[in-house]
Protein backbone atom coordinates (compact mmCIF):
# COMPACT_ATOMS: atom_id res chain seq x y z
CA UNK A 1 0.00 0.00 0.00
CA UNK A 2 2.58 2.61 1.18
CA UNK A 3 4.32 2.17 -1.97
CA UNK A 4 1.75 1.98 -4.42
CA UNK A 5 0.95 5.36 -2.57
CA UNK A 6 4.73 6.52 -3.14
CA UNK A 7 4.11 5.70 -6.73
CA UNK A 8 0.93 7.97 -6.72
CA UNK A 9 2.65 10.65 -5.30
CA UNK A 10 5.87 10.61 -7.24
CA UNK A 11 3.29 10.94 -10.38
CA UNK A 12 1.75 13.79 -8.68
CA UNK A 13 4.51 15.61 -9.36
CA UNK A 14 5.61 14.89 -12.12
CA UNK A 15 2.44 15.71 -13.68
CA UNK A 16 2.16 19.06 -11.77
CA UNK A 17 5.34 19.86 -13.02
CA UNK A 18 5.20 22.47 -15.87
CA UNK A 19 9.19 22.10 -16.41
CA UNK A 20 11.13 24.02 -13.82
CA UNK A 21 8.46 24.53 -11.52
CA UNK A 22 5.76 22.83 -10.18
CA UNK A 23 1.89 23.85 -10.12
CA UNK A 24 -0.14 23.22 -6.86
CA UNK A 25 -2.52 21.62 -8.82
CA UNK A 26 -4.44 21.83 -12.28
CA UNK A 27 -6.96 24.06 -12.94
CA UNK A 28 -7.65 26.07 -9.26
CA UNK A 29 -3.75 27.37 -9.30
CA UNK A 30 -2.25 27.16 -12.82
CA UNK A 31 0.96 29.13 -11.40
CA UNK A 32 4.00 28.47 -9.09
CA UNK A 33 3.51 29.25 -5.50
CA UNK A 34 6.00 30.37 -3.14
CA UNK A 35 5.40 27.99 0.01
CA UNK A 36 4.17 25.26 -2.19
CA UNK A 37 6.70 25.23 -4.31
CA UNK A 38 9.65 24.93 -1.70
CA UNK A 39 7.19 22.08 -0.45
CA UNK A 40 7.67 20.44 -3.93
CA UNK A 41 11.27 20.69 -3.95
CA UNK A 42 11.33 18.37 -0.57
CA UNK A 43 9.16 15.96 -2.32
CA UNK A 44 11.51 15.79 -5.64
CA UNK A 45 14.87 15.74 -2.83
CA UNK A 46 13.14 12.11 -2.28
CA UNK A 47 13.82 11.09 -6.00
CA UNK A 48 15.73 13.43 -7.98
CA UNK A 49 18.08 16.01 -5.82
CA UNK A 50 18.15 17.51 -9.35
CA UNK A 51 15.15 18.44 -9.82
CA UNK A 52 14.48 19.52 -6.36
CA UNK A 53 16.85 22.56 -6.48
CA UNK A 54 16.08 23.47 -9.86
CA UNK A 55 12.50 24.22 -8.41
CA UNK A 56 13.86 26.48 -5.38
CA UNK A 57 16.24 28.05 -8.24
CA UNK A 58 13.06 29.00 -10.58
CA UNK A 59 11.38 30.31 -7.65
CA UNK A 60 14.44 32.78 -6.50
CA UNK A 61 14.72 33.69 -10.42
CA UNK A 62 11.40 35.79 -9.69
CA UNK A 63 12.87 37.97 -6.85
CA UNK A 64 12.30 41.32 -6.76
CA UNK A 65 15.25 44.01 -6.52
CA UNK A 66 14.08 44.87 -3.12
CA UNK A 67 14.43 41.19 -2.14
CA UNK A 68 10.94 40.38 -1.94
CA UNK A 69 10.21 36.44 -3.63
CA UNK A 70 6.64 37.07 -4.22
CA UNK A 71 3.98 34.30 -3.68
CA UNK A 72 2.66 33.78 -7.28
CA UNK A 73 5.14 33.40 -10.29
CA UNK A 74 2.94 34.21 -13.45
CA UNK A 75 5.25 32.03 -15.97
CA UNK A 76 2.26 31.55 -18.54
CA UNK A 77 -0.93 33.43 -18.27
CA UNK A 78 -3.94 31.35 -17.46
CA UNK A 79 -7.50 32.80 -17.66
CA UNK A 80 -8.60 30.00 -15.17
CA UNK A 81 -7.13 32.02 -11.94
CA UNK A 82 -7.91 35.64 -10.14
CA UNK A 83 -6.99 37.76 -9.81
CA UNK A 84 -4.05 37.22 -12.57
CA UNK A 85 -1.15 39.45 -13.53
CA UNK A 86 -2.81 42.63 -15.10
CA UNK A 87 -4.63 43.12 -11.57
CA UNK A 88 -1.76 42.55 -9.23
CA UNK A 89 0.71 44.48 -11.59
CA UNK A 90 3.89 43.30 -9.77
CA UNK A 91 7.10 45.01 -10.71
CA UNK A 92 10.02 42.14 -10.85
CA UNK A 93 11.67 40.11 -13.27
CA UNK A 94 8.80 37.88 -14.02
CA UNK A 95 4.89 38.85 -14.20
CA UNK A 96 4.13 38.37 -10.46
CA UNK A 97 1.93 38.99 -7.42
CA UNK A 98 3.10 41.64 -4.98
CA UNK A 99 3.25 40.20 -1.81
CA UNK A 100 5.42 37.16 0.08
CA UNK A 101 4.72 34.08 1.53
CA UNK A 102 5.70 32.23 4.79
CA UNK A 103 9.08 31.83 4.09
CA UNK A 104 9.82 28.29 4.36
CA UNK A 105 12.37 28.16 1.34
CA UNK A 106 15.94 27.91 3.67
CA UNK A 107 14.41 25.18 5.72
CA UNK A 108 13.37 23.16 2.57
CA UNK A 109 16.65 23.92 1.12
CA UNK A 110 18.32 22.59 4.15
CA UNK A 111 16.47 18.99 4.51
CA UNK A 112 17.87 19.10 0.51
CA UNK A 113 20.85 19.87 1.24
CA UNK A 114 21.07 16.96 3.87
CA UNK A 115 19.77 14.40 1.60
CA UNK A 116 23.30 15.19 -0.66
CA UNK A 117 25.81 17.71 1.07
CA UNK A 118 27.79 17.67 -2.01
CA UNK A 119 25.76 18.53 -4.88
CA UNK A 120 23.96 20.44 -2.17
CA UNK A 121 26.76 22.70 -1.35
CA UNK A 122 27.10 23.51 -5.28
CA UNK A 123 23.97 24.48 -5.61
CA UNK A 124 23.24 26.45 -2.79
CA UNK A 125 26.02 28.25 -3.53
CA UNK A 126 24.18 31.03 -5.80
CA UNK A 127 20.79 30.44 -3.40
CA UNK A 128 22.66 31.91 -0.58
CA UNK A 129 22.42 35.46 -1.08
CA UNK A 130 19.09 35.62 -2.27
CA UNK A 131 17.48 33.82 0.37
CA UNK A 132 19.21 35.95 3.02
CA UNK A 133 18.34 39.04 0.70
CA UNK A 134 14.42 37.89 1.17
CA UNK A 135 14.66 37.45 5.22
CA UNK A 136 16.28 40.57 5.11
CA UNK A 137 13.17 42.14 3.70
CA UNK A 138 11.31 40.61 5.64
CA UNK A 139 13.15 42.24 8.59
CA UNK A 140 12.97 45.84 6.95
CA UNK A 141 9.58 45.87 6.34
CA UNK A 142 7.73 43.80 8.20
CA UNK A 143 8.15 43.79 12.00
CA UNK A 144 5.61 44.92 14.59
CA UNK A 145 7.61 44.56 18.06
CA UNK A 146 9.97 42.26 16.70
CA UNK A 147 7.30 39.94 15.32
CA UNK A 148 6.71 39.37 11.78
CA UNK A 149 3.64 40.95 10.10
CA UNK A 150 1.27 40.24 6.94
CA UNK A 151 -0.17 42.71 4.85
CA UNK A 152 -2.60 40.63 2.98
CA UNK A 153 -4.64 37.77 3.98
CA UNK A 154 -2.64 36.08 1.43
CA UNK A 155 0.47 36.46 2.60
CA UNK A 156 0.26 34.13 5.91
CA UNK A 157 -0.68 31.89 3.35
CA UNK A 158 -3.62 31.28 5.86
CA UNK A 159 -6.22 32.71 3.77
CA UNK A 160 -9.45 33.20 5.66
CA UNK A 161 -8.01 32.42 9.04
CA UNK A 162 -10.21 34.09 11.82
CA UNK A 163 -6.98 35.05 12.98
CA UNK A 164 -7.77 38.34 10.12
CA UNK A 165 -11.44 38.66 11.42
CA UNK A 166 -10.80 42.28 12.93
CA UNK A 167 -8.36 43.42 10.27
CA UNK A 168 -10.87 42.69 7.35
CA UNK A 169 -13.75 44.07 8.90
CA UNK A 170 -11.70 47.62 9.19
CA UNK A 171 -11.53 47.38 5.13
CA UNK A 172 -14.56 48.81 3.31
CA UNK A 173 -14.34 47.53 -0.54
CA UNK A 174 -17.08 49.78 -1.40
CA UNK A 175 -15.27 51.22 -4.74
CA UNK A 176 -13.39 47.24 -5.70
CA UNK A 177 -15.22 46.97 -8.67
CA UNK A 178 -16.84 44.27 -10.63
CA UNK A 179 -14.72 41.23 -10.57
CA UNK A 180 -15.22 37.47 -11.62
CA UNK A 181 -14.02 35.09 -9.08
CA UNK A 182 -12.25 31.47 -10.87
CA UNK A 183 -11.59 29.57 -7.98
CA UNK A 184 -15.54 28.70 -7.11
CA UNK A 185 -15.57 27.44 -10.64
CA UNK A 186 -13.37 24.53 -9.81
CA UNK A 187 -14.23 23.74 -6.27
CA UNK A 188 -17.29 24.07 -4.20
CA UNK A 189 -18.10 27.50 -2.44
CA UNK A 190 -18.50 25.64 0.81
CA UNK A 191 -14.94 25.13 1.23
CA UNK A 192 -13.69 28.57 -0.23
CA UNK A 193 -13.45 31.76 1.41
CA UNK A 194 -16.77 34.17 0.76
CA UNK A 195 -17.45 37.28 -1.31
CA UNK A 196 -16.49 39.45 1.87
CA UNK A 197 -13.33 37.95 2.26
CA UNK A 198 -12.64 38.51 -2.28
CA UNK A 199 -14.13 41.64 -2.02
CA UNK A 200 -11.12 42.52 0.55
CA UNK A 201 -8.86 40.97 -0.99
CA UNK A 202 -9.01 41.96 -4.28
CA UNK A 203 -9.12 45.67 -2.93
CA UNK A 204 -6.14 45.32 -1.10
CA UNK A 205 -4.31 44.22 -3.97
CA UNK A 206 -5.58 47.41 -6.12
CA UNK A 207 -4.19 49.10 -3.38
CA UNK A 208 -0.59 47.80 -3.95
CA UNK A 209 -0.97 47.90 -7.60
CA UNK A 210 -1.65 51.73 -7.15
CA UNK A 211 0.85 52.54 -5.13
CA UNK A 212 3.73 50.24 -7.39
CA UNK A 213 4.15 47.90 -4.38
CA UNK A 214 6.18 50.61 -2.62
CA UNK A 215 6.45 49.22 1.09
CA UNK A 216 7.22 52.67 2.54
CA UNK A 217 3.75 54.09 1.26
CA UNK A 218 2.15 50.92 1.78
CA UNK A 219 3.19 50.92 5.26
CA UNK A 220 1.16 54.05 5.59
CA UNK A 221 -2.09 53.55 3.70
CA UNK A 222 -2.43 50.20 4.24
CA UNK A 223 -5.01 49.65 6.26
CA UNK A 224 -4.36 45.72 6.93
CA UNK A 225 -1.10 44.61 9.35
CA UNK A 226 -1.73 42.03 11.40
CA UNK A 227 1.47 40.65 13.13
CA UNK A 228 1.24 36.58 12.24
CA UNK A 229 2.51 33.11 14.30
CA UNK A 230 2.66 31.91 10.60
CA UNK A 231 5.42 34.15 9.49
CA UNK A 232 7.38 34.71 13.37
CA UNK A 233 8.01 31.10 13.36
CA UNK A 234 8.65 30.06 9.79
CA UNK A 235 11.13 32.99 9.72
CA UNK A 236 12.67 32.34 12.89
CA UNK A 237 13.28 28.82 11.55
CA UNK A 238 14.26 29.61 8.04
CA UNK A 239 17.12 32.14 9.68
CA UNK A 240 18.17 28.91 11.89
CA UNK A 241 18.39 27.01 8.74
CA UNK A 242 20.01 29.71 6.42
CA UNK A 243 22.60 30.49 8.87
CA UNK A 244 23.34 26.55 9.15
CA UNK A 245 23.55 25.95 5.71
CA UNK A 246 25.79 29.44 5.79
CA UNK A 247 28.45 27.67 7.98
CA UNK A 248 27.99 24.70 5.69
CA UNK A 249 29.11 26.51 2.57
CA UNK A 250 31.70 28.97 4.75
CA UNK A 251 29.50 31.93 4.92
CA UNK A 252 29.59 34.83 6.69
CA UNK A 253 26.50 34.65 9.36
CA UNK A 254 26.61 37.23 11.32
CA UNK A 255 23.58 39.21 10.15
CA UNK A 256 21.61 36.15 10.17
CA UNK A 257 22.71 35.38 14.00
CA UNK A 258 21.34 39.34 15.03
CA UNK A 259 18.24 38.46 13.16
CA UNK A 260 17.55 35.32 15.16
CA UNK A 261 17.88 37.75 18.29
CA UNK A 262 15.01 39.56 17.42
CA UNK A 263 13.04 37.21 16.24
CA UNK A 264 13.06 34.79 19.49
CA UNK A 265 11.84 38.45 21.20
CA UNK A 266 9.30 39.32 18.50
CA UNK A 267 7.96 35.62 19.73
CA UNK A 268 7.66 36.51 22.91
CA UNK A 269 5.38 39.45 21.53
CA UNK A 270 2.95 37.02 20.16
CA UNK A 271 2.48 35.11 23.47
CA UNK A 272 -1.17 35.72 24.31
CA UNK A 273 -1.37 35.49 28.18
CA UNK A 274 -5.47 35.39 28.33
CA UNK A 275 -5.45 33.04 25.58
CA UNK A 276 -2.81 31.02 27.24
CA UNK A 277 -1.53 29.96 23.50
CA UNK A 278 0.56 31.91 20.96
CA UNK A 279 -1.71 34.55 18.75
CA UNK A 280 -2.04 36.89 16.12
CA UNK A 281 -1.86 40.89 16.83
CA UNK A 282 -3.67 43.31 14.94
CA UNK A 283 -0.55 45.79 14.99
CA UNK A 284 -2.85 48.25 13.66
CA UNK A 285 -5.42 48.13 16.96
CA UNK A 286 -2.98 46.32 19.31
CA UNK A 287 -5.58 43.63 19.83
CA UNK A 288 -5.82 40.31 19.52
CA UNK A 289 -7.17 37.60 18.07
CA UNK A 290 -8.16 35.15 20.42
CA UNK A 291 -7.15 32.63 17.92
CA UNK A 292 -5.72 29.01 18.57
CA UNK A 293 -4.78 28.06 15.48
CA UNK A 294 -2.19 25.49 13.50
CA UNK A 295 0.23 28.41 13.25
CA UNK A 296 0.24 28.71 16.91
CA UNK A 297 1.79 25.08 17.10
CA UNK A 298 4.55 26.52 14.73
CA UNK A 299 6.50 27.34 18.12
CA UNK A 300 8.92 24.01 18.12
CA UNK A 301 9.31 23.98 14.65
CA UNK A 302 10.82 27.51 15.16
CA UNK A 303 12.99 26.09 18.29
CA UNK A 304 10.86 27.28 20.49
CA UNK A 305 9.80 25.52 23.83
CA UNK A 306 6.59 26.58 25.25
CA UNK A 307 5.04 23.67 28.09
CA UNK A 308 1.80 25.41 28.24
CA UNK A 309 1.48 24.79 24.20
CA UNK A 310 1.51 20.90 25.54
CA UNK A 311 -1.52 21.45 26.85
CA UNK A 312 -3.22 23.26 24.11
CA UNK A 313 -2.51 20.97 21.79
CA UNK A 314 -4.01 17.69 23.62
CA UNK A 315 -7.08 20.09 24.21
CA UNK A 316 -7.29 20.75 20.50
CA UNK A 317 -6.50 17.62 18.61
CA UNK A 318 -9.24 15.51 21.38
CA UNK A 319 -11.75 17.58 19.86
CA UNK A 320 -10.73 15.76 16.31
CA UNK A 321 -10.22 12.58 14.46
CA UNK A 322 -7.23 13.75 12.20
CA UNK A 323 -4.55 15.75 13.11
CA UNK A 324 -4.29 19.37 13.80
CA UNK A 325 -7.23 21.06 12.71
CA UNK A 326 -6.67 24.95 10.95
CA UNK A 327 -8.74 26.65 14.32
CA UNK A 328 -9.84 25.24 17.51
CA UNK A 329 -13.30 23.20 16.98
CA UNK A 330 -13.76 24.69 20.08
CA UNK A 331 -14.47 28.40 19.07
CA UNK A 332 -17.34 30.17 17.25
CA UNK A 333 -15.43 30.51 13.85
CA UNK A 334 -14.92 26.68 13.23
CA UNK A 335 -15.97 25.51 9.97
CA UNK A 336 -14.52 21.79 9.45
CA UNK A 337 -14.77 22.64 5.35
CA UNK A 338 -13.62 26.08 4.69
CA UNK A 339 -10.43 26.06 4.01
CA UNK A 340 -8.03 28.13 6.82
CA UNK A 341 -11.08 27.90 9.42
CA UNK A 342 -11.02 24.88 10.42
CA UNK A 343 -9.61 21.52 7.94
CA UNK A 344 -6.54 20.06 8.53
CA UNK A 345 -3.75 20.87 6.23
CA UNK A 346 -0.88 17.64 5.88
CA UNK A 347 2.04 20.38 5.30
CA UNK A 348 1.10 22.27 8.21
CA UNK A 349 1.25 18.78 10.43
CA UNK A 350 4.65 18.08 8.97
CA UNK A 351 6.04 21.64 9.84
CA UNK A 352 4.67 20.72 13.60
CA UNK A 353 5.26 17.26 13.99
CA UNK A 354 9.49 18.39 12.75
CA UNK A 355 9.06 20.90 15.72
CA UNK A 356 7.93 18.39 17.95
CA UNK A 357 9.76 15.67 17.01
CA UNK A 358 13.24 17.85 17.43
CA UNK A 359 12.09 19.09 20.56
CA UNK A 360 11.63 15.57 21.95
CA UNK A 361 7.80 15.45 21.95
CA UNK A 362 6.51 12.05 21.52
CA UNK A 363 3.20 14.13 19.65
CA UNK A 364 5.71 14.27 16.14
CA UNK A 365 5.88 10.59 15.88
CA UNK A 366 1.59 10.32 16.37
CA UNK A 367 0.87 13.37 14.04
CA UNK A 368 2.75 11.79 11.06
CA UNK A 369 0.93 8.78 12.25
CA UNK A 370 -2.20 10.73 11.88
CA UNK A 371 -1.55 12.44 8.65
CA UNK A 372 -0.84 8.83 7.23
CA UNK A 373 -4.05 7.22 7.94
CA UNK A 374 -5.59 10.40 6.47
CA UNK A 375 -4.02 10.40 3.19
CA UNK A 376 -3.73 6.61 3.16
CA UNK A 377 -7.82 6.61 3.59
CA UNK A 378 -8.55 9.79 1.93
CA UNK A 379 -6.07 10.55 -0.93
CA UNK A 380 -3.53 13.64 -1.83
CA UNK A 381 -6.07 16.38 -1.09
CA UNK A 382 -5.80 19.78 -0.85
CA UNK A 383 -6.87 19.70 2.96
CA UNK A 384 -9.36 17.23 5.16
CA UNK A 385 -12.63 17.57 7.04
CA UNK A 386 -10.73 17.36 10.38
CA UNK A 387 -13.58 15.12 11.73
CA UNK A 388 -13.78 12.79 9.63
CA UNK A 389 -10.97 13.21 7.10
CA UNK A 390 -13.27 13.97 4.12
CA UNK A 391 -11.13 15.62 1.21
CA UNK A 392 -11.92 18.90 0.28
CA UNK A 393 -10.81 21.47 -2.21
CA UNK A 394 -8.25 20.52 -4.88
CA UNK A 395 -7.16 17.30 -5.46
CA UNK A 396 -3.62 15.12 -6.91
CA UNK A 397 -2.04 18.44 -4.75
CA UNK A 398 1.69 19.15 -4.97
CA UNK A 399 2.32 19.38 -1.15
CA UNK A 400 0.27 16.47 -0.12
CA UNK A 401 2.37 14.70 -2.52
CA UNK A 402 5.77 16.45 -1.32
CA UNK A 403 4.88 15.86 2.60
CA UNK A 404 3.82 11.97 1.88
CA UNK A 405 6.66 11.31 0.30
CA UNK A 406 9.26 12.99 2.76
CA UNK A 407 7.23 12.80 5.57
CA UNK A 408 4.51 10.47 6.69
CA UNK A 409 4.60 7.66 4.11
CA UNK A 410 6.12 4.71 6.04
CA UNK A 411 8.86 4.59 3.70
CA UNK A 412 9.91 8.38 4.26
CA UNK A 413 13.61 9.20 6.54
CA UNK A 414 13.05 12.34 7.89
CA UNK A 415 13.08 10.79 10.91
C1 LIG B 1 -4.25 29.22 -1.29
O1 LIG B 1 -4.16 30.59 -1.63
C2 LIG B 1 -4.40 31.13 -2.94
C3 LIG B 1 -3.97 32.58 -2.93
O2 LIG B 1 -2.60 32.67 -2.67
C4 LIG B 1 -5.83 31.06 -3.39
O3 LIG B 1 -6.72 30.63 -2.64
O4 LIG B 1 -6.07 31.47 -4.54
C5 LIG B 1 -3.63 29.05 0.11
O5 LIG B 1 -3.95 27.80 0.67
C6 LIG B 1 -2.10 29.23 0.05
O6 LIG B 1 -1.52 28.94 1.29
C7 LIG B 1 -1.49 28.34 -1.03
O7 LIG B 1 -0.12 28.64 -1.17
C8 LIG B 1 -2.20 28.50 -2.38
C9 LIG B 1 -1.75 27.46 -3.42
O8 LIG B 1 -1.81 26.17 -2.89
O9 LIG B 1 -3.62 28.36 -2.24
Amino acid sequence: MANSLDSTARDILRHNDKGGYTIPTTGLYPYQWNWDSAFAAFGFAQFDIDRAWTELDTLFSGQWQNGMVPHILFHTVDPGYFPGPEVWGGTGPIASSGISQPPIAATMAKLVYDKNPETGATRMAPLFDKMAAWHRWFMDWRLDNNAVCITHPWEAGRDNAPDWDEAMAGIDPADVGEYTRRDTAHVDSSMRPKKYDYDRYVWLVQLGNKLKWDQAALLQQNPFRVADPTMTFTLLRAQRDLAALGRAIGRDVTAIEADIATLEKGVESLWNTDLGAFDSRNAKTGNWANSISNASFLCWYAGVQAPQMKTVLRDVMSEVSYGIPSYDPRGAQFDGKRYWRGPVWAIMNMLISLGMHESGMAEGEALRQSTCKLITEHGFAEYFDPRDGSPAGGQSFTWTAAVWLGWASPTADLF
